[in-house]
């Protein structure tokens, strides 16, 4: 099984170009499938990757006079590539992250995704024109690159969320160095040697985007090099607190998307089959392993009795294993460290009051003695206590109920993380009040949907500690480029604003 895997991670990182010379070295990939290494590639040092940040400064030069449609094209060229490779770049994602293929391949439809939106944004970078109060005089902005981007990424979602750092920032005329994570490597190859391909395809400089593969120390190269204009950064809370005051330091630019802590509230009025399907994709889909996947239930005491035992027997349904096998829907933990975390966290909840309603235990230890496979746990509690209060990257769903509708929303907001969160109800009164400004306080907020799986098309980011970002559509496009204000005088006079007079 072992060495079929490794053949087949292989073909696939051949398939999207990946060659012989850039495999080899004493990175390790290791596939939280089986525990077993996979393939290894070089580690950059930190010469590496400031040549690399140099490489990218220099095209940077160069890229940032293409116009922005000609620089569509490579974004177009990727998509078309990433849509012939999904399911090999799908493979490598399962085989690194874990995902069931359904998820692994709707990772790379999200790259497709943005590949489109951005295609489309590279005609639309629009600056305003503002009537200026001076007569024979236009005001108006203007929006240009802003030189290397850097992005960090993690390891649950190896490509997605990269491409939307580079495929926007391609469009807007910046350069990007990427470092993954270090647990994705292979994945990393594979969407990388893709844009490679579109790169070359479209006679595009080869330096506008480069690939730094190596551990944290990388990071933080990328982190104080001043040459880098924007670090967006996905990953821990405590990762972001000490990348953002570095780059401040700098007068750089940064943009994180950290932890999450997301909540759905169910109110009376629930439809209870939807709220149950939309629960149970975003508590236990991705073993738990999302940013924005669902970690806290907030249930009207009315309907607790009814629909979490219905929870419950849901998660008794779910099939948990290797998912290679197409009817597997929850795959395993990525490694050892997240198992104890989730079992610490269990014993802390447990310490602090809450009662494990089912779940949290390892399975398939036997067959996959190296493999960290779980059941996703619900644990009551009777308040958000610490254990609630922080994120644990593990299918951990708390339930905890409310009496009054002002009280769920208290209760909602009571955590220090801001990503996404949802109501299910029937009720327009109690849907708008959550999305009101005084409702949910988070970057996400839906209606009759679980908190995970946005679409690309929206801002994606969250608040407080999630760290203030927004990457993906709308117009998060101008955090990766800078604003400049043009004031053009065809008067022939030199009227002076604010009618100050001088000479
Ligand atoms: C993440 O977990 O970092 O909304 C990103 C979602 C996905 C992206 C998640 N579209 O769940």
């Amino acid at each position: 099984m072992t060495a079929n895997h490794k053949d087949q991670v292989l073909a696939a990182l051949r398939a999207c170009g990946v060659r012989e010379e850039e495999l080899g070295g004493d990175l390790t990939s290791r596939t939280p499938l089986t525990g077993d290494s996979l393939l290894s590639v070089p580690r950059a040092s930190r010469e590496d990757v400031a040549e690399a940040i140099e490489a990218a400064d220099s095209a940077f030069k160069q890229w940032r006079d293409v116009p922005a449609p000609v620089r569509g094209n490579v974004v177009k060229r990727w998509g078309e590539l990433l849509t012939e490779h999904k399911r090999d770049l799908a493979i490598l994602v399962q085989a690194e992250a874990g995902k069931s293929m359904s998820e692994a391949e709707g990772e790379v439809q999200e790259m497709i995704d943005i590949c489109d939106f951005a295609v489309g944004q590279s005609r639309m970078l629009y600056g305003k024109t503002m009537p200026s109060e001076r007569p024979g005089h236009r005001l108006m902005e203007t929006w240009h690159p802003i030189g290397v981007v850097g992005v960090i990424s993690a390891f649950n979602f190896p490509v997605a969320v990269y491409s939307w750092n580079t495929a926007i920032a391609l469009v807007c005329g910046n350069t990007v160095v990427w470092k993954p994570s270090e647990m994705c490597v292979l994945s990393a190859l594979g969407a990388h040697s893709l844009l490679a391909r579109a790169v070359s395809d479209c006679d595009a400089p080869a330096d506008i985007h480069r690939l730094v593969l190596a551990d944290r120390t990388a990071g933080e190269a990328i982190v104080d090099d001043p040459r880098v204009a924007l670090v967006s950064a996905t990953g821990s809370t405590r990762m972001g607190k000490e990348i953002a005051p570095r780059v401040a330091q700098r007068f750089g630019r940064y943009l994180l998307e950290l932890g999450g802590n997301n909540a759905a509230i169910v109110t009376p009025s629930a439809d209870l089959d939807l709220a149950l399907r939309g629960i149970v994709f975003a508590a236990a889909g991705t073993a738990g392993q999302r940013c924005t996947t669902l970690r806290r239930l907030l249930v009207h005491n009315s309907i607790a009795d009814s629909l979490v035992p219905r929870i419950a027997d849901a998660y008794g349904t779910l099939t948990i294993g290797d998912p290679r096998d197409e009817s597997v829907l929850v795959g395993p933990l990525v490694n050892e460290t997240s198992f104890n975390a989730m079992q610490q966290a269990l014993q802390d909840a447990e310490a602090q009051g809450g009662e494990i309603l089912c779940g949290g235990k390892r399975v398939l230890a036997d067959e996959f003695p190296n493999a960290f496979y779980v059941q996703p746990a619900i644990v009551k509690m009777p308040a958000q206590t610490e254990v609630v209060q922080a994120e644990t990257f593990a299918p951990i769903l708390y339930v905890m109920t409310y009496e009054n509708f002002d009280e769920a929303i208290e209760m909602h907001n009571a955590v220090p993380q801001g990503l996404s969160s949802a109501i299910f109800t029937q009720d327009q009164s109690e849907a708008e009040r959550f999305l009101a400004s005084s409702g949910s306080d988070c970057g996400i907020a839906n209606v009759n949907i679980g908190t995970s799986g946005a679409e690309i098309g929206g801002a994606f980011g969250g608040e407080k500690e999630t760290g203030g970002g927004r990457e993906s559509g709308s117009d998060a496009w101008k955090a990766y480029m800078r604003r400049a204000t043009n004031t053009i005088n065809y008067s022939g006079e030199l009227p002076l604003a604010q009618g100050v007079k001088f000479l």
